[in-house]
């Protein structure tokens, strides 16, 4: 059965492919499993249909016959355990990864959360700037501490894993804030072409917003000549580094999708 997980109609993001179904929509597409997205207006998420799913109404969600999951962490460690590909076999390196995951989504986000919350919600209160530097310096803190792990490596632990996908789409949230920059080994890498990987083949594939967005997301800060691409499972793969650039500016998520209330479905693959 196809799985459904569930995006913003409309991201406040304007298509920068933020939100945390983005996460989710890279899992699916290093493993290969196709699947569908059901988008919701703010309306719709806090509807009792939709909170049936997510407590808490937001996005996003996944559905699979009768297993309905909600937090983006526990579903792509969802897809990650039901197909190879995102966690290696060996039952230290699988925990060892599982630990990146965790890491990612509770060291090193809730910083980078809090800062983006103070510019969106307390721009004009006479303290906002100090605490914008303090928020600022938190994340300076993370973002060193990793990168001081990361040192030459192409990957947090090994290979690449859930916890390096999650680990980029927490570090994308940075993307024009000029922090992620400051940091050599977690900023733009130009790196070799390698051959291209089977997500490269469906990214050309007219079929979605994600595939517009990964292809742009892939495709930064590449000099002339240069073309980033995204792996799959067995095929070339990004580094954390390369891919910790970010999607580019003009990337359409949502924002070329409906504008009716309610829900309706994109067709992802
Ligand atoms: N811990 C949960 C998870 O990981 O799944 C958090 C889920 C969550 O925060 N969902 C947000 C949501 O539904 C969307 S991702 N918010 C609506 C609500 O709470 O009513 C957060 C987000 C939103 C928008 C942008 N953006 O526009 O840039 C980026 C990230």
């Amino acid at each position: 059965m196809t799985p459904t997980i569930t995006a913003f109609e409309r991201s406040p993001d304007g298509g920068q492919g933020l939100a945390r179904d983005m996460r989710v929509r890279w899992a699916f597409e290093e493993v290969g499993q196709p699947y569908e997205v059901r988008l919701l207006s703010f309306k719709a998420m806090k509807e009792p249909a939709h909170l049936a799913l997510h407590p808490f109404g937001q996005i996003p969600t996944y559905e699979e016959g009768d297993l309905a999951l909600f937090e983006s962490g526990a579903i792509v460690f969802h897809i990650a355990e039901r197909h190879a590909g995102l966690l290696p076999d060996d039952a230290d390196a699988r925990a060892s990864a599982i630990a990146w995951m965790f890491a990612a989504l509770t060291t090193m986000e809730p910083p980078i959360v809090e800062r983006e919350m103070a510019l969106i919600l307390e721009r004009d209160e006479a303290w906002h700037e100090r605490r914008l530097r303090r928020l600022e310096e938190s994340v300076r803190k993370r973002l060193g501490e990793l990168s001081g792990r990361l040192g030459d490596a192409d990957w947090l632990d090994g290979g690449f894993s859930a916890g390096d996908l999650l680990m980029v789409s927490v570090l994308l949230r940075l993307k024009g804030s000029g922090l992620l920059e400051e940091v050599p080994n977690l900023s733009a890498l130009r790196r070799p072409r390698r051959s291209p990987p089977r997500l490269h083949a469906r990214l050309r594939r007219p079929t979605g917003g994600l595939h517009r967005r990964i292809g742009r997301l892939t495709k930064a800060h590449s000099g002339p000549g240069e073309e980033r691409q995204l792996g799959v499972a067995g095929g070339g793969k990004q580094t954390l580094r390369a891919l910790a650039t970010g999607p580019g500016p003009n990337s359409s998520e949502n924002a070329a999708t409906g504008r009716a209330q309610g829900t309706r479905t994109e067709q992802a693959d």
